[in-house]
């Protein structure tokens, strides 16, 4: 899959949410996912509003913006649609099939109705992918596994990560991918898609175990598909500077772009 160009990879998915994905790659010539991880809805809109020209996908964290409303999402929705781009709730699901379902679908967030893709551990076993693909499949969602992690001192190593990709391998109608720091191997007609996050220029980590590398790292070198820049892009405050965080998002854009058309490009 990593030899070929996104759009010849939307035959390989049966799923929408994943073959809406590399449509939207191809079409805006974006591998680019910002995770807008600001804690107010004023701040999350003013970002999305600004990067959404330069993303294919934005990922979110609903649950750290302190005045979130149904409008907020309403308005997300009306930005998918203006700036074509994807919504990515970066869950982290983690609990038994039954509860997860009731997480998906209901509580506050209502996840399910608005965001397209969304993901999970695997450390409860396969139910959590029965009990989320319940919900998200009659939809036309999709979801990623986490078979890897970017933090330091992570437990998604090794046969976790393998028995992670054997439950995908399980599940393909409903499972698009993962986030995973490399493209694992695997038979060549099979098409994951590989989200990676731990991306920045200029930074190696910060205080909390985060650790970076540059988009060229992840997508030519370990062969990913969508780098997620965080606050590479946002910046660390809740102060946003909508120039700044508009030249970022070209400039991170215009770096995973060039890092794929030259992984394309050598194989
Ligand atoms: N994220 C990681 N590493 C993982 C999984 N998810 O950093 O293994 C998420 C974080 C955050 C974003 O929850 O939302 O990706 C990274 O943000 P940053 O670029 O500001 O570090």
């Amino acid at each position: 899959a990593s030899s070929k160009a996104y759009g010849d990879r939307v035959a390989s998915h049966s799923n929408r949410a994943a073959q809406d994905l590399l449509r939207t790659m191809e079409r805006k010539q974006s591998n680019l996912c910002v995770s807008v991880d600001v804690t107010s809805k004023a701040a999350f809109l003013a970002v999305v509003e600004a990067v959404g020209p330069f993303v294919c996908l934005i990922k979110t964290h609903v649950d750290v913006i302190a005045d979130f409303d149904a409008d907020l999402v309403e308005q997300l929705t009306q930005l998918a649609a203006k700036h074509d781009f994807l919504i990515f709730e970066d869950r982290k699901f983690a609990d038994i099939g039954n509860t997860v379902s009731l997480q998906y679908a209901g509580g506050i967030y209502k996840i399910a109705s608005w965001s397209h893709i969304t993901n999970a551990h695997t450390v409860p076993g396969p139910g959590i992918i029965a009990g989320l693909a319940k919900v998200g499949l009659p939809l036309g969602r999709g979801l990623l596994l986490l078979a890897e992690m970017s933090s330091a001192g992570n437990l998604a190593t090794g046969a976790y990560s393998d028995q992670t990709i054997a439950m995908a391998r399980a599940h393909r109608d409903f499972v698009v991918g993962f986030i995973a720091m490399q493209r694992p191997s695997g038979p060549a007609d099979e098409d994951f898609l590989i989200l990676t996050p731990g991306v920045q220029l200029g930074s190696k980590g910060d205080a909390l175990g985060q650790q970076y590398r540059t988009p060229r790292e992840v997508v030519f070198d370990s062969g990913c598909d969508v780098i997620i820049v965080g606050r590479g892009v946002t910046g660390s405050g809740e102060s946003i500077n909508v120039e700044e965080v508009q030249h970022q998002a070209r400039r991170y854009r215009d770096e995973g772009w060039s890092a794929y058309r030259e992984r394309i490009a050598s194989n």
